[in-house]
């Protein structure tokens, strides 16, 4: 029985409702929803409606996490079902695609199967993580994480803010976690597979000019957390030599990174800094910073970490009284997927479309590094125009995403009839 065909239209129009919820940061129709704010909630009240009517059993967990699950033709009740998961938050100044074309991408596949008729021995979950991109509460991937490892629950509930004194993960999931009549339960970690449809937010597709990337694997990552101490200080009278200036020891780590990053041909980046005090004439006392760093060896990540404690000691040795304290806020090693999940994806991707499809890692890291952890795991890439991600200017065109769509939809049941 040839596989039903994805509604591009359908899917458009739905990928596009989600941008009306949040802040639109620019006229380019970038997008600010971040993890658990009013965007987000509504959004995911979007999400949790639109499910329903599909007949779809919803459930939201402690992370709030939502699952989404249809049980098919045929499929067995006690079978655990294939994931189809990604995430509805963006970065403060994001964009309209990272993230959204796999959870809408996922409530299209069950709307396709269902119309057809198609038999499938498994129920699927489409999956909203909570907190993908760890801009508000600075670590990623917080939902996905207590999804594979229960343990590490206090530590994301008790997440604080960067930018918001006061406000923990568990205090604005408070807030939203019951989304209408859903109640929040505990759901176990029992997933067939899971498959992750995204945009590959760089431009190997493009390049190659392949339509799919059968992503294989990710990159490691680490989140450097790093607190800077000196003195205040008046910024007319206070000599330079004797000086202790958090925010010029903060510029010397920014550059290291950046020239690391260059040298070992990795990814280096400053996003957040966080200055004690914001006033043109005073020396800034103290500086909060988090670097990200990203390399395919989990070695070079060791030696980077190495690097920056020594460049610190180093700080504190010329500037007499600055003390410095780092700690990695957030940890992925490289992750390779599972073969028989990129089997799915690759057979799938040739049905779609033929042989331009390649297979590649993901320098941009997801929810798929955990769920790895605990379940067969792969992921669907699409292009991005020029590469550009984190940014309004985010695009993949409708049969783009059409066709990624199409991969998830054919990877999925290529897996249920493994
Ligand atoms: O940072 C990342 O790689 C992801 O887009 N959150
Ligand atoms: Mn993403
Ligand atoms: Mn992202």
């Amino acid at each position: 029985m040839a596989l039903p065909q994805i509604d591009e239209q359908r899917l458009w129009v739905n990928i596009m409702e989600t941008s009306k919820y949040g802040a639109h940061k620019s006229i380019h129709g970038g997008m600010s929803r971040l993890s658990l704010s009013d965007g987000d909630r509504l959004v995911r009240n979007w999400f949790v409606e639109k499910a329903k009517s599909l007949g779809c059993e919803v459930k939201v967990d402690e992370m709030g996490n939502i699952f989404a699950t249809w049980y098919g033709l045929g499929s067995k009740f006690d079978a655990s079902p294939i994931g189809m998961g990604s995430h509805l938050d963006t970065q403060p100044i994001g964009g309209r695609f990272d993230g959204v074309l796999g959870v809408i991408g996922a409530l299209e596949v069950i709307e396709t199967l269902q119309a057809s008729g198609v038999q499938l021995g498994r129920p699927l979950t489409a999956i909203n993580w909570t907190n993908e991109e760890g801009a508000r509460f600075p670590a990623m991937c917080s939902g996905s994480s207590v999804w594979a490892d229960n343990k590490v629950l206090d530590k994301f509930h008790n997440l604080q803010s960067f930018t918001e004194p006061g406000k923990t993960m568990r205090s604005e999931l408070a807030t939203i976690q019951y989304l209408g009549d859903t109640k929040c339960c505990h759901v176990t970690n029992k997933l067939a597979a899971h498959f992750e449809l995204h945009i590959e937010q760089a431009t190997v597709l493009e390049k190659t000019g392949k339509q799919i990337g059968v992503v294989t694997g990710i990159q490691g990552m680490r989140w450097f957390r790093i607190k800077i101490v000196g003195a205040e200080g008046h910024a007319g009278s206070s000599p330079m030599s004797t000086r202790v200036d958090a925010m010029v020891a903060a510029a010397k780590i920014i550059l290291h990174v950046d020239e690391t990053a260059r040298r070992v041909n990795g990814f280096g980046t400053v996003g957040c800094l966080k200055p004690a005090s914001i006033a043109t004439n005073t020396i800034v006392g103290s500086v909060e910073l988090i670097s990200d760093f990203r390399h395919a060896s989990d070695k070079t990540l060791d030696e980077v970490e190495a690097g920056l404690q020594t460049l610190l000691r180093e700080l504190e040795i010329e500037t007499p009284g600055l003390t410095t304290e780092m700690k990695v806020s957030w940890l992925n090693t490289a992750i390779d997927f599972h073969e028989d999940a990129i089997e799915c994806v690759e057979q799938a991707a040739k049905s779609v479309c033929g042989e331009s499809h390649l297979k590649m890692i993901s320098r941009a890291a997801h929810d798929s590094a955990e769920t790895a952890k605990v379940s067969p795991t792969a992921m669907i890439f699409v292009p991005s125009r020029n590469g550009i991600s984190h940014n309004p200017e985010e695009y993949t065109t409708p049969k783009q995403c059409l066709k990624g769509v199409q991969v998830l939809l054919e990877s999925v049941v290529a897996y249920d009839r493994l």
